[in-house]
């Protein structure tokens, strides 16, 4: 065990849980395990960090020192009925973070994980709201909650890859649903690429703007209408697109109807396809 009890090596945290270091370096690279830089360079692993990743994946705590239980509170699992849409409802965002955690390493299973899971959640939040049985501001705050556990799993600053090949996430003006933005970064993330998050909303010349300002190698559009097929400003976005190497690619109720390539942009119907054809690039 380290000297000060604070601050762990990859080393340490290897003998911890019986691995060898190179499991460390992918947990961390990959995002599931929380590491800390020094000013060296080196990566550590805080006490409470490695409490969650044995949490995760079922690993022992016998080599791990005892930690406060106050520390700790936010690392216990939730018990073992309540679903993602029950911790939204009533506001648990502790549970919130830990249910949307996806269990599993392998990214196509982690994607799976996100249609069924995330989609499932939300899905029960609006039916009970058009239903009357919860108000908008328990939605609104049943999203935020999503958003910010879904953020809390994107890889360390440090373990980001500066060059990897860049994609910018948006909705379509007037379009607010942008939740599934936050689902499709972790999956470029994880897959080693960088980011721009523009959210809900984006002016079309806006978008055109980006794709000048940054050329990114794919622009991705999440939308519950699929009204822009006929908009002149949405044929213009095509238009740099192609000239400058950007793929489009969009999801949503956008891509209802079929998934798939079309001849200037490719609709996906779930993370899981989308996931599948990112590998492919
Ligand atoms: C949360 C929410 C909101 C939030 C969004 C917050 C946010 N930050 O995103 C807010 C409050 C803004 C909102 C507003 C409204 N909403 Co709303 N909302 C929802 C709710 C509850 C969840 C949507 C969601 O995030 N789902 C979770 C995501 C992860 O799943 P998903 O969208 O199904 O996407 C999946 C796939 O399609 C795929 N995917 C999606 N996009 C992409 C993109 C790519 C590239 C890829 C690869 C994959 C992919 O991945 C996801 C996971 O599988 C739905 C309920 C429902 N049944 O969906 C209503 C719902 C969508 N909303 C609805 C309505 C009516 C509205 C409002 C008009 C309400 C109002 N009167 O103001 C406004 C419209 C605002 C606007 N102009 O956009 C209706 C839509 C009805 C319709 N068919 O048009 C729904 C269905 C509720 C209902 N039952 O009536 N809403």
């Amino acid at each position: 065990m380290p000297m000060d009890n604070l601050l762990w090596t990859s080393a340490e945290a290897a003998h911890a849980f019986r691995v060898g270091v190179s499991s460390i370096k992918r947990w961390t690279d990959e995002g599931e395990l929380e590491a800390v830089k020094t000013p060296g360079g080196h990566r550590r692993y805080t006490v409470p960090a490695l409490y969650r990743f044995a949490s995760l994946r079922n690993l022992s705590t016998d080599r791990l020192p005892p930690v406060d239980p106050v520390v700790l509170e936010e690392e216990l699992p939730p018990p073992a009925d309540l679903s993602l849409y029950d911790a939204l409802a009533i506001g648990d965002i502790v549970a919130v973070r830990r249910l949307v955690t996806p269990n599993v390493t392998r990214l196509a299973q982690r994607a799976a994980f996100f249609d069924r899971v995330v989609g499932d959640a939300l899905r029960e939040i609006g039916y009970r709201w058009e239903r009357g049985e919860l108000g908008v501001d328990e939605e609104h705050r049943a999203s935020h909650m999503i958003a910010e556990a879904l953020d809390r799993l994107r890889p360390s600053h440090a373990s980001l890859n500066r060059n990897g090949p860049l994609a910018v996430l948006a909705c379509p003006p007037g379009e607010h649903h942008e939740l599934p933005l936050h689902i499709l970064r972790l999956i470029f993330e994880w897959s080693g690429w960088q980011t721009e998050l523009h959210g809900a909303h984006l002016p079309w010349t806006s978008a055109i703007r980006a794709v000048e300002r940054v050329c990114p190698a794919i622009f991705a559009f999440t939308s519950r209408t699929a009204s822009f097929y006929e908009d002149t400003e949405f044929s213009d976005l095509l238009r740099h697109c192609e000239k400058r190497g950007t793929r489009v690619i969009v999801g949503g109720d956008w891509a209802r109807g079929g998934s798939g390539g079309t001849r200037r942009y490719l609709r996906f119907r779930t993370v899981r396809g989308f996931e599948k054809w990112l590998r492919t690039q």
